[in-house]
């Protein structure tokens, strides 16, 4: 039995991460920065999670750079990215006019970049999302089966994020295809806290416009703003919520008995994160993950969560195996994190 007790005292000492064949030359010993514009929310943490356990897993450095919301930040930090000499930098959220000449001088200096959720028009950076068109899409039809199409809608929305108004043109279209469908009151903010900023709107909103029986909330912190505000009117019942993302909070959030959050399209935000960093190593490695790097969105409604009994991430994950990995970015020799 020594051989054997060898062995596993061996295996104790392995990464914890899926050994795939050797990586490339090009990964060795190479520093990414994560240069994010947003970071509070589950959708984030989580994504960070996912960033983390990818580099860890590649064994790249990681800095994170954390702009809180504020774009001048961000644009310093991306300075400072290109002056310390990163190999690779994943650019998170943020506004195109204030990363993309920094974004261009990053490209030009010879440092990889990819982008999730911001657009630095630059035909050399990557763009990675959710699949926000088909996101919105899951979410807005069955909204339609649930409530029919003649229905005056609260709708919260913020102009100005990539994810954000790409499910917005494809609620624009369902307006167009269901003209029975009323936006009477559109709302949102992203102060934070933003689940407390948006129920203090909601409250108002509601208040103002008793017709609404329906809130189309394509971000989750927007929901769980929207079911405050509803819950503390006692509208609960009445009014039924539709959004993007999930987490467990949100998991929770929507199994409450009486929880008016009926139904949610997403990804899984680490996975998101995952995948990110794969797209940088691609690039790293001197591969191309190619112009837009998709990732396939699935909805979730309150009835299956309740109906499986899923009562976190990790069973979701084990229900619907497209929230506990993504086959894209993937080459053969990437190693994935154990999750
Ligand atoms: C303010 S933008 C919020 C969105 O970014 C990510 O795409 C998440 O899906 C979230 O809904």
């Amino acid at each position: 039995m020594k051989w054997f007790k060898s062995l596993a005292a061996a295996a104790l000492l392995l990464p914890a991460v899926t050994m795939a064949a050797e990586l490339p030359a090009g990964l060795e010993n190479k520093k990414i920065a994560l240069v994010r514009f947003i970071s509070q929310g589950d959708f984030f943490q989580a994504y960070l999670a996912g960033v983390k356990a990818q580099a860890e897993a590649l064994d790249l450095e990681l800095q994170v750079f954390d702009a809180r919301q504020d774009a001048a930040r961000q644009r310093d930090m991306l300075d400072q990215a290109i002056l310390q000499g990163f190999d690779g930098i994943l650019l998170q959220h943020g506004f195109t006019d204030s990363i993309k000449d920094k974004a261009a001088e990053a490209v030009d200096a010879g440092i990889q970049v990819v982008a999730f959720d911001v657009d630095a028009q630059n035909e050399a950076i990557p763009q990675i999302q959710q699949s926000d068109a088909e996101l919105a899409r899951l979410a807005l039809e069955q909204l339609v089966a649930d409530n029919g199409e003649q229905l005056d809608l609260g709708y919260v929305y913020v102009p100005g994020f990539p994810p954000l108004e790409r499910r917005d043109a494809v609620f624009s279209e369902f307006k167009q295809i269901y003209p029975g469908l009323k936006e009477v009151a559109r709302f949102g903010t992203v102060n934070n806290p933003i689940a407390n900023s948006v129920a203090d709107q909601a409250a108002a909103v509601l208040r103002a416009n008793p017709t609404i029986s329906v809130i189309f909330a394509p971000f989750d912190e927007f929901a769980k703003g929207a079911k405050i505000a509803l819950e503390e009117a006692g509208l609960a019942q009445d009014v039924k919520i539709y959004s993007a993302d999930i987490s467990t909070a949100d998991i929770q959030a929507m199994r409450e008995p009486g929880s008016p959050w009926v139904a949610t399209a997403g990804t899984n935000p680490v996975v998101m994160g995952e995948v990110s960093v794969r797209a940088l190593a691609m690039l790293l490695a001197g591969e191309n993950p190619g112009r837009q790097v998709l990732v396939p969105p699935t909805l979730i409604t309150r009835q299956l969560l309740n109906e499986q009994d899923i009562q976190n991430m990790e069973q979701l994950g084990q229900k619907l195996p497209a929230f506990a990995h993504a086959d894209v970015a993937n080459p053969e020799w990437m190693v994935l994190p154990n999750r």
